[in-house]
């Protein structure tokens, strides 16, 4: 019999509860990162259900069919240095971070989730060792020739313990857009607590469910991001752990994310940023992030969101406009997936990354090519799939604009520029 690929959770994954409440099903959609090669497009592509649940006790926001890690991550198509304001993002947040902690050349950072090495790229430019975690196998290669030593795997306190038989505690450990993609929470921030130096700190950063739910952005919902945080179901699970949140701060990176600093209980070389801590806190319950309507009403928009996206597309079709996409993201694919908008609407995507390139989207089949092709094709309209980035690439295509193109922008609003 074939193996089941997806699992059904019952209980929430931080405090157990069974009181689960769906509010959103995107359909049974393939994985967004499921690029599928050429020869592939006549064979059958898994799909997975995609549904969101709220926990009407923590609050915690998330998925309820789970997908076995080794599909979404074992080989893995996505790099953060695809993108030039991500890799400035990342120089700020180690710079910020070495200042602070004062790191040097005795000190040592490790990230988790690691991907080709570019975060870690920066603490390697200012002298100071460094340790890459992750468990896509091309990409330590890639990270590994880019002179970034690497462990493959997925990061548990078996892990921590192997990494510490080799190297000495961190000074500061890294997870951006990584605890997200986390199945078991407790043994993931238990063997933080592990690696940890007693001084040391843990910065970890995701997409704000604040932001998804205030700015549609029902696209950062997909397969490997199986938990959506608000700080209160955080605080509420570090109540079991041996490290504490002491600071919080909110950026505008991939639409809105959250940066959360973690220190030992027993360090009291940070002050706990209580203020900070409480103002989140009741900015959260003040939009409605613990009560189970804001859901409701977030999954009615986007259900608007896709009648009228549809709509306008097809409009533009019916004049006999061209349009393509940019940024083959994987927020890309799921709005492509959901709005089921495939090769009748979009010519081709065009993405920067070369893994991605010569592949066709999951599920809607639309060739991918390099940035070039927008400039021997000379599209009307782009459709930026990549929204978080709309700003480089706009203005990286001004040449496209003043040619005549327009940009349309799908979140939070389909927008014209
Ligand atoms: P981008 C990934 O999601 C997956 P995606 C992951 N699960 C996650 O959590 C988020 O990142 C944060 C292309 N591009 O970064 C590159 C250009 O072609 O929004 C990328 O394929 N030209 C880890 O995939 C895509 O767009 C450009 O100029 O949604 C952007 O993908 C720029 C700026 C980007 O992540």
């Amino acid at each position: 019999m074939k193996k089941k690929l997806f699992k059904k959770i019952l209980t929430c994954r931080i405090c157990a509860s069974s009181n689960l409440y769906d509010f959103l099903f995107l359909g049974d959609l393939p994985i967004p990162n499921g690029f599928v090669k050429k020869v592939d497009l006549n064979k059958e592509e898994e799909r997975y259900p995609l549904v969101v649940t709220f926990c009407q006790d923590c609050n915690l926001v998330q998925l309820r069919y789970i997908v076995d890690p080794k599909i979404m991550f074992d080989n893995y198509l996505y790099i953060p240095s695809s993108s030039r304001t991500r890799i400035e993002h990342f120089k700020q947040m180690v710079q910020e971070v070495v200042d602070t902690m004062n790191l040097d050349e005795s000190s040592f950072a490790v990230d988790i989730g690691s991907n080709d090495g570019s975060l870690l790229n920066c603490f390697k430019n200012l002298g100071i060792p460094v340790l890459g975690v992750d468990p896509a196998k091309n990409l330590v290669k890639v990270a590994e020739l880019n002179g970034i030593e690497t462990v493959c795997g997925y990061y548990d306190s078996v892990l921590a313990k192997k990494i510490l038989e080799k190297h000495t505690n961190a000074s500061v450990i890294f997870a951006t857009n990584v605890v997200a993609h986390i199945g078991n929470l407790y043994n993931f921030f238990k063997a933080v607590d592990i690696l940890l130096d007693k001084k040391g700190i843990f910065v970890c950063q995701f997409p704000y469910i604040l932001d998804l739910i205030e700015q549609n952005q029902f696209d950062t919902i997909y397969h490997e991001h199986l938990s959506y945080f608000g700080l209160k179901p955080l605080l509420e699970m570090a109540k079991k752990l041996q490290i504490e949140i002491y600071d919080v701060k909110r950026n505008d990176l991939d639409g809105g994310s959250l940066r959360v600093y973690w220190k030992k209980k027993l360090n009291h070389s940070f002050r706990i940023q209580k203020d900070t801590i409480e103002r989140l806190l009741k900015l959260e319950q003040e939009k409605g992030l613990y009560d189970k309507q804001t859901y409701d009403t977030f999954a009615k928009r986007i259900e608007n969101l896709k009648q009228k996206t549809k709509k306008k597309l097809l409009e533009l079709k019916k004049i006999k406009k061209t349009i393509v996409g940019y940024g083959a993201a994987a927020k890309g694919n799921i709005l492509l997936n959901y709005f089921r908008i495939n090769t009748k609407i979009l010519d081709y995507i065009v993405d920067s990354t070369p893994y991605k390139q010569g592949l066709y989207t999951p599920g809607t089949h639309i060739p991918i090519y390099d940035e070039s092709r927008i400039y021997q094709t000379h599209p009307d309209y782009i459709l930026i799939l990549a929204w978080n980035f709309k700003d480089e690439i706009m203005s990286k295509n001004k040449r496209f604009r003043d040619e005549g193109g327009k940009f349309i922008v799908p979140v939070p609003q389909f927008h014209i520029m």
